[in-house]
């Protein structure tokens, strides 16, 4: 609910037409799913986390620009930003300093708004998060659709077969978290136990709680293109450097 609000507020000082004048409107983008699908490519997804709800402050020294920048010198196949404000301490600016234009650029968030998908788009997102617990089948239809009209690719996150249903044409990537959102706790077996479950075409991303080597190892055997890491790179005063390690 407080998502709400806060679309709200933006929308009232933001309008769509000004959204739409931003640099990146006009910008040549990048594809996560075709780097994913690059075998010479790590398929690391690195996220720049500052606070969790499950963890606190991770780390909120160490800048967006120079982490981001160092996450894709040394390989990153993606990058992702967190601009959610009250849970994550992020903001739609942080995404603006990591436009690197090396990398394909993920907005994380939670969207439920056709209007955060402009604003993704103007502040230089090159796909965007849909999570399949915050959203019906039919919101998921309409935000995806909306999204790649705006040459957006759509990652949706989901959590159980259940909400594997929720998949549809538009979206390009499933990722399935491996956090419970509402106990926190992390399975890498939760991935491990959708891999085959999920459509072919779709490529699939780990998503949370990978933090070495070997889980990766075994997620790629079973199958996932992507694996999506935050806090094992932030939690060291220079994320670059376990980025690098
Ligand atoms: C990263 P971790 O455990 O490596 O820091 O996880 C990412 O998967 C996690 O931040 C995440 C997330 C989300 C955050 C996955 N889905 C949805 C907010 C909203």
């Amino acid at each position: 609910a407080h998502k709400k609000k806060e679309v709200a507020a933006r929308k009232q000082q933001v309008s769509v037409a000004e959204l739409e004048k931003g640099y990146f409107f006009s910008h040549p983008v990048l594809s996560l799913r075709s780097f994913l699908a690059d075998p010479s490519k790590t398929g690391i997804i690195a996220e720049y986390k500052r606070k969790s709800p499950s963890k606190g402050i991770i780390n909120d020294k160490a800048t967006v620009e120079e982490v981001t920048m160092a996450y894709a010198a040394n390989g990153a196949s993606g990058i992702s930003v967190l601009t959610d404000h009250e849970f994550f301490g992020g903001s739609l600016q942080d995404l603006t300093e990591a436009t690197i234009n090396e990398v394909p650029l993920l907005r994380k968030d939670f969207m439920i708004d056709e209007y955060q998908l402009i604003e993704a788009k103007s502040f230089g997102a090159e796909v965007i998060l849909l999570i399949a617990a915050c959203l019906s089948p039919a919101a998921v239809k309409t935000m995806a659709t909306t999204a790649k009209q705006l040459g957006l690719e759509v990652l949706l996150e989901v959590h159980n077969e259940e909400e594997l249903g929720h998949v549809c044409e538009a979206v390009d990537l499933v990722g399935v978290n491996n956090r419970n959102l509402k106990t926190f706790e992390v399975s890498i077996d939760t991935s491990l136990g959708l891999i085959n479950k999920i459509p072919k075409e779709k490529p699939a991303v780990a998503e949370s709680g990978i933090s070495d080597v070997n889980t990766i190892v075994t997620l790629r055997e079973a199958g996932f293109k992507g694996f999506l890491i935050g806090e094992n790179f932030m939690k060291e005063a220079s994320p670059s450097i376990a980025f690098a390690d």
